[in-house]
């Protein structure tokens, strides 16, 4: 049986991360692409360079040339620039929206059968515009954001209780950004919701509070610390727990940025919604039920992402 082909579009931070992750997990061959010469090559080498040591065989290229990515079973895309302090995910859209242009056409020509997961922002709106260029079906073009932020929101979670991560369930609905709207209700310790650990006393709802917007600033707050670029680590472990799902057909909930048809009473945006990853790509989406306040929180979220689609339009008219 023929080795998954994985092509990573964009070999930056996150894309070299993606690169060796893939190389560990022994996932499938790596086609790292960018339009930056010599990166993608280098990176490539040097990790292949790793391989007798850590034992794996994954095969890894680098390529300038969209020609390079034929035939893959998974595209990661992160190709564009990050944000730096003090910029806003969405001030990156119109530069980001353009490169989205070039990937879309890269994939529709070269990987019109791959799984794709963009990690490229402001997310939500790149997403859908790549799918729109691309052509390619939405059940197959998907955004990577919701895995990140409920890791984010676990992590945290798992400090205050002072329990394992492991047994910390979370996940956060609507756009990646500050409107995002972290599931209190729906996140357990082992089974037990967060508001009943109220109730026994192991936090309080101040503290949950505070955590809850640390998880809407969980970017921000790396972007400040870095000052050069934004995360990368914990963002390329969210994309291969997709990646993954996909290839082995797990059948996994993830919380994606995931296209809506009418789910949630939204149609024709992409926004972050629980979903089914398997073998068929987006297989299914899970509609949960919200309270007024969480169905508020998430109208104002997918309102977010409308304007950002909506500035989209304005750059991109054959998008509309
Ligand atoms: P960075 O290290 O700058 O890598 C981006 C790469 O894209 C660089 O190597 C560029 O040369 C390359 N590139 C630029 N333009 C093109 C193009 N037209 N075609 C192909 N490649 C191109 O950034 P990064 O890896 O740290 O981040 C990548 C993206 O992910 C950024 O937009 C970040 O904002 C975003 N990001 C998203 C999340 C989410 O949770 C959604 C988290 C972290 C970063």
């Amino acid at each position: 049986m023929a080795r998954n082909k994985i092509a990573l579009i964009g070999s930056g931070m996150i894309g070299g991360t993606l690169a060796h992750m893939i190389g560990l997990k022994d996932l499938g061959d790596v086609v790292l692409f960018d339009i930056a010469e010599g990166i993608p090559q280098g990176k490539g080498l040097d990790i292949a360079q790793s391989s007798p040591v850590d034992g794996f065989d994954s095969r890894l290229t680098g390529v300038n040339d969209y020609a390079g990515i034929e035939g893959a079973d998974v595209c990661i895309v992160t190709a564009g620039v990050p944000r730096k302090p003090g910029m806003s995910r969405d001030d990156l859209l119109g530069i980001n929206l353009k490169v989205m242009e070039q990937v879309g056409a890269g994939l529709k020509k070269y990987a019109p059968k791959a799984f794709v997961i963009c990690i490229t922002n402001p997310l939500d709106a790149m997403v859908w515009a790549l799918q729109k260029f691309s052509g390619l079906p939405k059940t197959h073009v998907v955004g990577m954001a919701g895995v990140l932020d409920s890791a984010r929101f676990r992590y945290f979670l798992a400090e205050e209780f002072k329990v394992s991560v492991e047994d910390v369930t979370a996940f956060v609905l609507g756009g990646h950004g500050d409107s995002m709207v972290p599931m209190i209700r729906y996140s357990t310790v082992s089974g037990i919701p967060l508001p009943d650990l109220v109730k026994m006393g192991w936090t309080s709802k101040e503290k949950l509070d505070q955590i809850v917007q640390r998880t809407r600033d969980g970017g921000a707050e790396i972007v400040g610390l870095l000052k050069t670029g934004s995360a990368y680590y914990a963002p390329a472990a969210s994309a291969i727990a997709m990646a993954e799902a996909y290839l082995k057909d797990k059948k996994r909930v993830l919380p994606c940025a995931a296209h809506l048809s009418g789910q949630y009473g939204v149609k024709g945006t992409y926004v972050g919604v629980p979903v089914v990853i398997g073998a068929g790509g987006v297989e299914r989406i899970i509609e949960i039920d919200l309270n007024k306040s969480e169905q508020k929180m998430f109208e104002s979220s997918v309102a977010t992402v409308q304007g950002l689609t909506e500035a989209c339009v304005k750059i991109a008219p054959q998008l509309a």
